[in-house]
C-alpha cells in the first residue's frame, strides 16, 4: 500500500484481492463457493465501497469540525449511471483492481458491465446534477446532493414493432452496493390535515396523513482527492403501527397494507403520469417529500452545529440551497413554515433568511414545462403552505404596486397578471380597496395624463368639466381585477422561485438572455442583479478520461501531462498540433477502435451489423418535437429517396456511407414523440433491408438510451446532431461531451451550441437554420399561410405518405408539419422552414468527410476547443457567485 501526496492510500493488488475475497465470502447473494459473474461485481463493488466509506466519514467529520458552509443541490433527478469504473478511476485504483481481478480470473471491464445504471433521471437536467456532484467532490467543495430513491427509476424502454414500450426499470432488484441505508435518519412528512392556531399564537399543521422519509446515502468520490461527498436519497414508508392487523386478520389484506402502499408508492417511479388527479397528487407528494425531508435534515444539522441557541440569521451563512429547476420550489414555503411555525421566527425574519438561502436554476423556456399547480390541490394537500404562498403573493403584489403605481390601472393589471405567484386568484381585499377607490390624486393624475396624450388643452366649458368627470369614472370602471370564473386558479412555481430566491440563472448564454429579456423580463426589470448565467458543463472524468481511454492517452501524450483531467484548459494545447500527421494518424486509430466498439454494441443490442468505415452520425437525447429528431429522419428519408433514384455508381459517387444512430426516450404520455420513435424504426427496417443501399445508409434506433449507452456511442461518433428550433434548447450537455470526444456537430444557433461554435471555431461546426430572434416572425408567417415550403420538403412528405415505410398511417405526423385541420399547431417547430438548409448543410458534411485530413483536423479542434465545458468551471462559478462557498481540502 502506497500513500500519495494528497494523503490517499493506494492499496496494491494483493490487498485488493484480499478485500474482494473477503466480500465474496460475505456476499450472500450468490453461491458461496463460486467467484463468478455477477457475484464478482458485487464483491468488487463492496470492496471499493469500504474505501469510499472511509473517505466519506473523514469528509463528513471534517466538515462538521470546521462548521463549514455547505451547498445543497436539490434535484428530482440524478442520472448517475454506473459507479464502479468511475469510483476506482477517481480513487486512482483502476490499475490495482484490474490486476487483482485478473489474478482472480476476471476482466475488470466484464465485471463492470454487470452493473445496472442508476437511472434516476430523465435527461440533461439529471445528468447535469450528477456531473455537478463529481465536480463538487473533485474541487473539494463542501456540498451535498438531495434526491429521491425511485424504486423503478423512470422506465426501461423497449423497442417493438409498435415503437416504444415502457416497462418498470428493475435497477434495485439485486440490491445497490453503493448505497448505505440510514434507518437512523428519518423525518416525518405530512400531507392534508388542517391548520390551527396553537396556545402560543403560532400556526400548527395537524392531523392528515403521516409518513416517514428515510435516508439512503451514496458516497460520491472526487478525483485525486480524499473528499467524498454525500448524495442523500429519500425513500418513503410508514412504521409498523400503520399495518392494520385487525383488517389483516379479518381477511381484508388490501386494507391492512393500504397506508404502507400509499407511502411506498411515492418513491416508485420518476415522473408518474400526471393527467389524472391521482397522478398530480403523487407528483406533488414527491416534490414535497424531497423538500421537506431535505430541509428538516439541513436544519437539524445547522442546529446541531450551532450548539444550544442557534442564531437563525447565521443560517444563510452556513447553508445554500440550489433548486434544480422548479421541482423543489416547495423548499421556499417549507423553510418559511419551519422557521415560523416550529422555530418561532417572525414572518419578516423568516422571509429574509429564506431569500438569502435559496437560489433557482431555470432549465427550460418551454411554456408548457414551466410548472403550475392547481391552487385547490395544494390547498388540500399542503394547507399551511398555501397560506404561506398567499403571504408571498401578497408581498409581491405590494412590490408590483410600488413599482408601477396605480395611475395606469391597465398596466398594473397586466403586470399583476404576469408576475403574481397566484394565477387567476382574487386580489387581497385591502389591495382591491386601494384600486377600486383610488385617491383623488391618482384619479386626477390619470385623467391629466389621458388628456395630455390626447393633446387636449384646458377645459373651457362646463361640458368639458363634465367630460373630465366621465373620464374619471371610465378610468375607475373599465379595469376589472376579478378572476375569470371559467379558468382554474393556479400557483406558478417559477414565479415563486424568482421571488423567493436570491439568484436566478439560465444554463447557457443565449438561454440566460431569453430568461432575462423574455420569460422573466418583468422580474429582471425589478431585480436585475438577481439574474445570472451559468453555462452548463460536464465532468471530463467520466466523459473523456474513463469513457475514452484511447483518446485520453493521446491527449496526455501531446499535451505532455495527464493534468488536463483536472485543468481542462490544457487540452487547448492540442490546437497547435491539429495538422500534425502523426497526431492525426493516432487520432484516427483511436476513433476507429471506438467505432468498432459501437459496431459490436449495435450488433448485440439491435442485431444490425454496420460497417466501421461509414461515418457515424448520432442523435441521442430525449425524444421531443423541439429537438427535431423529425428533421433528422426526414433528411435521411430524403437521402434514401435520392439514392433510390440513382444507379449504384452514381450513389457511391454522391454519398458518403453513413450509419445514422438515434437513441432517447419519449415521455410515456407524449404521443407525438412516440410516433417519431415509431417512424424512425420503420425507416430503419426499410432502409437497412434494402439490397440496393447496402452499407451506404443504415439507420439504427438504440433501445433504452442511458448513461452507459452514451459512454459507448459518444467516443466513436463522427458527427452529432443538435438541431433544435433556435431558442428552445436551454443548453444541451451531450453537445459538450461530443465536442470533447472529437465529434463534429451539425446544429442550430441554440443553447450551448452557440458557445461551442465560438470555442471550436466556426469552420469546425456545421451551422444551419433560422436564428432565435427570427422564430416568432416565422411562426406568424406560417400561421398566416404565407410560408411557401421548399419543393424538397413537399417531396419528402409525399414519399413518406406513399407507404414506402410500411402500413402505419403517417398522416398525423406529416400533418403536424403542415398545420392541417385537426393536427394542431402549424409546424410550430419549423421543420419545414429549416429543412432545405439542413439537407444542404448535410451535403457539406459529406464533402468535408471525404477529405479525412481536413475532417481529422476539425475533430482535433473540437476536442481542443471544448475545455470551457468542464463542469469544474461551472461549479467554480456557482460556488463563487451564488453559493458563496470555498473549497475545504481535507488534511492529510
Ligand atoms: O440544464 C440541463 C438541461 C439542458 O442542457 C437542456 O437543454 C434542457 O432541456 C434540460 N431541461 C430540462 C427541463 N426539465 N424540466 N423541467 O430537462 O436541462
Amino acid at each position: 500500500t502506497d500513500t500519495l501526496d494528497n494523503g490517499i492510500l493506494v492499496p496494491d493488488s494483493e490487498s485488493v484481492i484480499s478485500s474482494i475475497k473477503y466480500h465474496a465470502e460475505f456476499t450472500p447473494l450468490f453461491s458461496p463457493e463460486k467467484f463468478e459473474l455477477p457475484k464478482a461485481f458485487y464483491a468488487t463493488a463492496e470492496s471499493v465501497r469500504d474505501t469510499l466509506i472511509t473517505n466519506w466519514n473523514t469528509t463528513y467529520n471534517y466538515h462538521e469540525k470546521m462548521n463549514v458552509k455547505l451547498a445543497y443541490y436539490l434535484s428530482m433527478e440524478f442520472l448517475q449511471g454506473r459507479a464502479l469504473l468511475n469510483a476506482i478511476g477517481n480513487l486512482e485504483l483502476s490499475g490495482a483492481y484490474a490486476e487483482a481481478l485478473r489474478k482472480l480470473g476476471h476482466d475488470l471491464e466484464d465485471v463492470a458491465r454487470q452493473e445496472q445504471d442508476a437511472a434516476l433521471g430523465n435527461g440533461g437536467l439529471g445528468r447535469l446534477a450528477s456531473c455537478f456532484l463529481d465536480s463538487l467532490a473533485t474541487l473539494n467543495y463542501p456540498a451535498w446532493g438531495y434526491g429521491l430513491r425511485y424504486k423503478y427509476g423512470l422506465f426501461k424502454q423497449l423497442i417493438t414493432k409498435d415503437g416504444q414500450e415502457e416497462v418498470a426499470e428493475s435497477w434495485l432488484e439485486m440490491g445497490n452496493p453503493w448505497e448505505i441505508p440510514r434507518k437512523d435518519v428519518a423525518y416525518p412528512i405530512k400531507f392534508y390535515g388542517e391548520v390551527v392556531t396553537g396556545p402560543d399564537g403560532r400556526k400548527q399543521w395537524v392531523g392528515g396523513e403521516n409518513i416517514s422519509a428515510v435516508a439512503y446515502d451514496v458516497p460520491i468520490p472526487g478525483y485525486k482527492t480524499k473528499t467524498t461527498i454525500n448524495l442523500r436519497l429519500w425513500s418513503t414508508m410508514v412504521g409498523p403501527e400503520y399495518f392494520d392487523l385487525k383488517a389483516f386478520n379479518s381477511g381484508d389484506h388490501a386494507k391492512a397494507y393500504e397506508a404502507l402502499k400509499r407511502a411506498e408508492k411515492i418513491c416508485y417511479i420518476l415522473y408518474p403520469g400526471d393527467e389524472s388527479h391521482e397522478g398530480k397528487t403523487l407528483r406533488l407528494k414527491q416534490q414535497y417529500t424531497l423538500c421537506s425531508a431535505s430541509l428538516q435534515d439541513i436544519i437539524s444539522r445547522f442546529e446541531r452545529r450551532s450548539g444550544d441557541a442557534p442564531n437563525w440569521n447565521e443560517f444563510p451563512k452556513k447553508v445554500a440551497v440550489q433548486m434544480n429547476d422548479t421541482h423543489p420550489t416547495l423548499c421556499i414555503p417549507e423553510l418559511l413554515r419551519i422557521l415560523m411555525d416550529v422555530k418561532g421566527l417572525s414572518w419578516k425574519e423568516a422571509w429574509g433568511i429564506t431569500q438569502r438561502t435559496v437560489a433557482y436554476t431555470n432549465h427550460t423556456v418551454l411554456p408548457e414545462a414551466l410548472e403550475k399547480w392547481s391552487l385547490n390541490l395544494l390547498q388540500e394537500l399542503l394547507p399551511r403552505h398555501i397560506e404561506i404562498i398567499k403571504m408571498i403573493d401578497s408581498e409581491l403584489i405590494d412590490t408590483i404596486i410600488d413599482e408601477y403605481g396605480i395611475k395606469d390601472l391597465e398596466l398594473l393589471k397586466e403586470k399583476l397578471n404576469q408576475m403574481r405567484v397566484l394565477e387567476n386568484v382574487e386580489l387581497p381585499a385591502s389591495v382591491l380597496e386601494l384600486l377600486v377607490q383610488p385617491d383623488e390624486i391618482a384619479i386626477a393624475d390619470s385623467v391629466e395624463e389621458e388628456e395630455k396624450s390626447e393633446e387636449v388643452t384646458e377645459p373651457t366649458s362646463e361640458n368639458d368639466a363634465l367630460d373630465v368627470k366621465v373620464k374619471k369614472d371610465a378610468v375607475i370602471k373599465k379595469v376589472s381585477f376579478d378572476p375569470d370564473p371559467n379558468s382554474a386558479k393556479m400557483v406558478r412555481m417559477a414565479n415563486l422561485c424568482v421571488v423567493g430566491g436570491h439568484a436566478v440563472n439560465g444554463v447557457a448564454e443565449i438561454h440566460s438572455e431569453i430568461v432575462k429579456n423574455e420569460v422573466f423580463n418583468d422580474f429582471y426589470k425589478l431585480w436585475p442583479k438577481k439574474f445570472q448565467n451559468k453555462t452548463n458543463g460536464v465532468t471530463p472524468r467520466r466523459w473523456i478520461s474513463f469513457c475514452n481511454p484511447e483518446l485520453s492517452k493521446i491527449i496526455t501524450k501531446w499535451t505532455g501531462t495527464d493534468d488536463w483531467v483536472l485543468n481542462t484548459e490544457k487540452i487547448d494545447q492540442l490546437r497547435k498540433f491539429a495538422d500534425n500527421e502523426e497526431l492525426q494518424s493516432e487520432w484516427r486509430k483511436a476513433k476507429r477502435i471506438n467505432k468498432e466498439k459501437i459496431v459490436s454494441f449495435l450488433k448485440e443490442k439491435t442485431g444490425y451489423l454496420v460497417s466501421p468505415d461509414a461515418m457515424f452520425d448520432v442523435q441521442v437525447k430525449r425524444i421531443h418535437e423541439y429537438k427535431r429528431q423529425l428533421l433528422n429522419i426526414l433528411g435521411i428519408v430524403y437521402r434514401y429517396k435520392k439514392m433510390k433514384e440513382m444507379n449504384a455508381d452514381e450513389r457511391k459517387a454522391k454519398f458518403v456511407p453513413r450509419v445514422c444512430i438515434f437513441g432517447g426516450k419519449a415521455f410515456a404520455t407524449y404521443i407525438q414523440a412516440k410516433r417519431i420513435v415509431k417512424f424512425i424504426t420503420d425507416v430503419a427496417a426499410t432502409v437497412n433491408n434494402d439490397p440496393d443501399i447496402g452499407d451506404l445508409l443504415k439507420v439504427v434506433f438504440v433501445p433504452d438510451y442511458n448513461v452507459t449507452v452514451a459512454e459507448v456511442l459518444i467516443p466513436g461518433s463522427d458527427l452529432s446532431q443538435h438541431i433544435s428550433t433556435a431558442g428552445m434548447e436551454a443548453s444541451g450537455t451531450s453537445n459538450m461531451k461530443f465536442a470533447m470526444n472529437g465529434c463534429i456537430q451539425i446544429g442550430t444557433l441554440d443553447g450551448a451550441n452557440v458557445e461551442i461554435r465560438e470555442e471550436v471555431g466556426e469552420e469546425n461546426f456545421f451551422l444551419f437554420g433560422a436564428k432565435a430572434h427570427e422564430i416568432s416572425g416565422l411562426r406568424k408567417e406560417r400561421s398566416e399561410g404565407k410560408f411557401v415550403p421548399d419543393p424538397r420538403f413537399e417531396e419528402v412528405k409525399k414519399y413518406v405518405r406513399s407507404g414506402v415505410f410500411g402500413p402505419y398511417n403517417y398522416d398525423e405526423l406529416m400533418g403536424s408539419l403542415e398545420g392541417n385541420e385537426g393536427y394542431g399547431r402549424a409546424d410550430y417547430f419549423l421543420v419545414g422552414k429549416d429543412f432545405p438548409a439542413y439537407i444542404e448543410c448535410q451535403e457539406k458534411v459529406d464533402e468535408a468527410y471525404r477529405d479525412q485530413k481536413k475532417w481529422t483536423k476539425m475533430s482535433i479542434l473540437n476536442t481542443a476547443g471544448s475545455h470551457k465545458f468542464s463542469s469544474d468551471r461551472t461549479i467554480h462559478q456557482y460556488a463563487s457567485d451564488i453559493w458563496m462557498i470555498d473549497p475545504l481540502v481535507l488534511p492529510n
